[in-house]
């Protein structure tokens, strides 16, 4: 086969995409549901009680395992039906949400987790808007439906106005006197069923697949299984989407405009099937991605990507780093050099891994639409392009300015150096923000979160990872900019730190920050100094909440 050929068809298998929510609408729970099916894991059913469920896959953590609840993005990869997935487990905590817009970035569809008696909650909406800003294709799964929900119809209709975008409910729940008992698949006309004696049950069930039965819906055993007022329900039901609702337009499907939903019980593996079947019919294979010298082609036939996450220690006893590349044009092959964009210099990528979770595995090569950790030395950057020789870079990845400030005090002074290393790492993986007096590199540190869990996760990992103790101690810092000049040139310090009301610090990266201590600081210093900007994100676009 030609090798051109050979590209087309692996990256026609690639599927890659995230899974994102409001936090415990199971997201965790249907990503090892979905490995289960993928035959990744022998033993799904991991994610048990809130706290110390200490097997889920993707929660590896040691601070996730705890607390029961994700705060890193985790990626995994699985076959399916001769697919090649690559699945994004983010964290639904607001305070994270800085890493779940980052793997946004990376992924070519979105699937939405609800909570089946929540609906569309306040985080929902925020990854929602990011998704719609890349019009990537949105998948809904209504999960939880074991338990008391919201009417089905309620939940489409609160789609449509909140979100503000199309649904066409693909497989629809079937009751028996309220408890769930199945869904109906509207494109194959075909009714699965859930073992009566597990419906309701919400515990986790172990390896086994539930068994499905599958009828048609006038199937007069059906009158028996869901008793009178169920079959009732559900022919009318059905009635009422065909009649009311749209046909399924692939079209607006494909630009985020139309979202499928589906229904189910992830820990149940109820509708999961279903859902599996169709997602992996319908979720298109990678697309061409911006670059500022325009769009790259999944197929093009030189290797680019783009670093997305950087990670370190996920693995304690290696003490390594990741950067997590999105790889989008191309074929990756171990052991040949990329340039790396930013620094225009020629890198080996060194031990490229595929992972289910912490779980690595060296892969010889990967293609377009694969994610790919590379191990790194310490110059990776979320959002640096890497290609084979090409000079072009992917859109810029926002980092945001951050809403809470803590200065940072050693317990014990001997361990500076770890400590060092420490906060600059985690600062690097964009973990938090550090902020230095520029120039003396012994000075106050002082760290900048976009939530306050954040920060506890920073002196978790400091005493976890590095071994060192901190304090951290209220500051009187409100709000922290960007500052560059308007007129492009470089900024100089000793100007900055006379004329305007604020803390002049630099980031892990180097550049530039004021801290202020109060907004009219900064409105003041915006009013009478035009020659500077002052940018609530890093680079790039800012993904904000109109409503904050
Ligand atoms: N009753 C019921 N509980 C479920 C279902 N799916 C998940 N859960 C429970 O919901 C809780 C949260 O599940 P997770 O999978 O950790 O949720 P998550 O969305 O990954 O949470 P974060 O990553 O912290 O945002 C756990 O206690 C699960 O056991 C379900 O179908 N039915
Ligand atoms: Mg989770």
């Amino acid at each position: 086969m030609s090798e051109r050929s050979e590209l087309e068809r692996e990256v026609s298998r690639r599927r890659t995409f995230a899974i994102i929510s409001h936090p415990d609408a199971g997201k965790t729970t249907l990503t090892e549901k979905l490995l289960l099916y993928g035959g990744v894991l022998h033993l799904a059913g991991a994610v048990k009680a809130k706290r110390g469920r200490a097997n889920a896959v993707s929660d590896w953590m040691e601070m996730e395992r705890e607390r029961g609840i994700s705060i890193t993005t985790s990626v995994l990869q699985f076959e399916y039906q001769g697919l090649q997935m690559n699945l994004l487990d983010t964290p639904g905590h607001a305070d994270f949400s800085e890493d779940t817009y980052r793997t946004l970035h990376a992924v070519d569809g979105a699937v939405m987790l609800l909570d089946a008696a929540k609906g569309v909650e306040s985080q929902t909406r925020k990854l929602f808007r990011v998704c719609q800003h890349r019009s990537i294709p949105i998948f809904t799964f209504v999960n939880k439906m074991d338990r008391p929900g919201r009417d089905p119809f309620e939940l489409i209709g609160e789609v449509e106005s909140v979100l503000g975008i199309g649904v066409y409910p693909v497989t629809w729940p079937v009751f028996r006197e309220g408890v769930f008992r199945g869904v109906y698949h509207r494109m194959t006309k075909q009714l699965m069923l859930f073992e009566a004696s597990r419906a309701g049950s919400s515990s986790a069930l172990g390896a086994e697949l539930p068994p499905v039965k599958v009828s048609a819906l006038d199937d007069p055993a059906l009158l028996e299984e869901l008793g009178m007022d169920g079959w009732e329900q559900l022919q009318q039901d059905i009635e009422l989407l065909d009649e009311a609702g749209d046909a399924f337009d692939k079209e607006q499907f494909l630009a985020g405009k139309l979202s499928p939903m589906f229904f189910g019980s992830a820990i149940n593996n109820f509708g999961l099937e279903a859902f599996l079947t169709t997602f992996s019919k319908m979720m298109p294979p990678p697309r061409a991605r911006l670059s500022d010298a325009g769009p790259v082609e999944p197929t093009d036939k030189e290797f680019s990507g783009f670093v997305f996450k950087v990670q370190a220690n996920m693995n304690p006893a290696h003490r390594d780093r990741v950067a997590f590349v999105r790889i989008c044009s191309g074929r990756f092959q171990r052991k040949t050099k990329v340039l790396h964009v930013r620094t225009n210099r020629e890198v080996r990528l060194a031990n490229p891994t595929q992972f289910v979770a912490r779980e690595r595995t060296v892969v010889d090569e990967a293609f377009a639409g694969d994610v790919i950790g590379v191990y790194d030395p310490g110059f990776f950057q979320v959002g640096d392009t890497i290609t084979g020789g090409t000079k072009l870079e992917f859109e810029p990845i926002p980092s945001f300015a951050p809403e809470y400030f803590k200065r940072l005090v050693m317990v014990d002074p001997l361990r500076r150096k770890q400590l060092v290393r420490g906060t600059t790492q985690l600062a690097q993986e964009g973990t938090v923000q550090l902020y230095q007096p520029p120039d003396i590199r012994t000075g106050d540190m002082i760290l900048g979160a976009v939530g306050l869990l954040q920060l506890e996760v920073v002196k978790y990992r400091l005493t976890a990872e590095y071994g060192v103790e901190v304090r951290l101690e209220s500051v009187s810092v409100k709000l922290a900019r960007w500052i560059s000049r308007t007129d492009k040139q470089p900024v100089n310090y000793t100007e900055v730190r006379n004329s305007i009301d604020a803390m002049l610090v630099v980031d892990v990266r180097d550049r530039p920050v004021v801290l202020f201590e109060a907004e009219w600081n900064l409105n003041s210093a915006v009013k009478f100094h035009p020659e500077y900007q002052f940018a609530e994100t890093a680079q790039g676009v800012v993904v904000r909440d109109a409503e904050e």
